[in-house]
């Protein structure tokens, strides 16, 4: 199983690390520490050095009750940042559910658009369906600023699958090949933490979809929940949550923590290659 984004085609034999960078003032866990676009690029390439894959580039944060920020002020935040890392020798992802910004985002040398909203905006697949770009579509119930109120489902696992699937066989209807595709379950978005074990637990039910997933559990508060920790000291529990996530099938992990997830996995990958 490979995966393609843009000029890069990742093999997906072992797990990948998608490492985080948030370009916000106001993200859950790191918000305002890279903000400026320089510190964000070193940030970027000492992610790259400790065993990131793939980067995450993202300008507005989706933490429970953020207020959306505007198109232009999102450029403001990425687009220096793209610039400062061209040539860098992992693909970078654009964190976005604005059309405008993964157009701008794409031409400015993103390999790959992580959508929240799975490219639900009018548009969004047009914008990325014509560049070979990667997608991660991601399931979301509500949005940022409600989503958390009081999400309820029948099956939380079967209706985040139904869903996914469906944006799939739109993807694919827009010209978008599977092999550029990734299916993010979007733990903590409309989830209580009940949905998000059950997510978990049978992560495997929405990788037998047939496409890789991608898991980002890195700091969340579920795992505040689990532990009685605040968010400075979740790392444990994150590490704990990525290796249960490839235990049951997924393929890219999306860390704030890349050192000390790509050590968890080596040895993950240590145990389950030598059987
Ligand atoms: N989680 C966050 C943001 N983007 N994208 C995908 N595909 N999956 C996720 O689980 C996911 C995501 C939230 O984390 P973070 O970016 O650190 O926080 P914020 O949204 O506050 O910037």
């Amino acid at each position: 199983m490979f995966l393609r984004c843009g000029k890069f085609e990742l093999s997906l034999s072992r797990p990948l690390i998608m490492g985080v960078v948030n370009v916000t003032p106001d993200s859950f866990s790191d918000g305002g520490l890279w903000i400026s676009a320089e510190k964000a690029a070193e940030h970027a390439l000492r992610l790259v050095k400790e065993g990131a894959d793939i980067l995450d580039v993202g300008g507005e944060s989706s933490r429970p009750g953020a207020l959306p920020v505007s198109v232009e002020d999102e450029l403001r935040r990425v687009l220096p940042v793209l610039e400062r890392l061209k040539g860098i020798e992992v693909p970078i992802s654009v964190d976005t559910v604005k059309p405008e910004v993964m157009r701008q985002a794409i031409r400015a040398g993103a390999s790959m658009i992580n959508d929240i909203n799975a490219l639900l905006a009018p548009s969004a697949m047009e914008a990325v369906a014509g560049s070979g770009v990667g997608v991660c579509l991601m399931h979301m119930q509500g949005d940022p600023q409600t989503m958390q109120k009081n999400p309820q489902y029948k099956d939380v696992v079967a209706e985040v699958k139904a869903f996914l699937e469906s944006r799939v066989r739109e993807a694919e209807k827009a010209g978008i090949s599977r092999e550029r595709l990734v299916l993010d379950p979007g733990f903590g978005f409309g989830k209580t933490v009940v949905h998000n074990l059950a997510l978990l637990r049978r992560l495997q039910s929405i990788a037998s979809a047939g496409l890789p997933v991608l898991a980002g559990l890195s700091r969340k508060s579920i795992l505040g929940v689990i532990t009685g920790n605040q968010v400075e000291d979740r790392l444990p529990a994150s590490i704990a949550a990525a290796l249960i996530a490839v235990a049951n099938g997924a393929k890219i992990v999306r860390v704030h923590d890349v050192k000390a997830t790509r050590d968890a996995l080596a040895v993950f990958n240590a145990v389950m290659s030598n059987g």
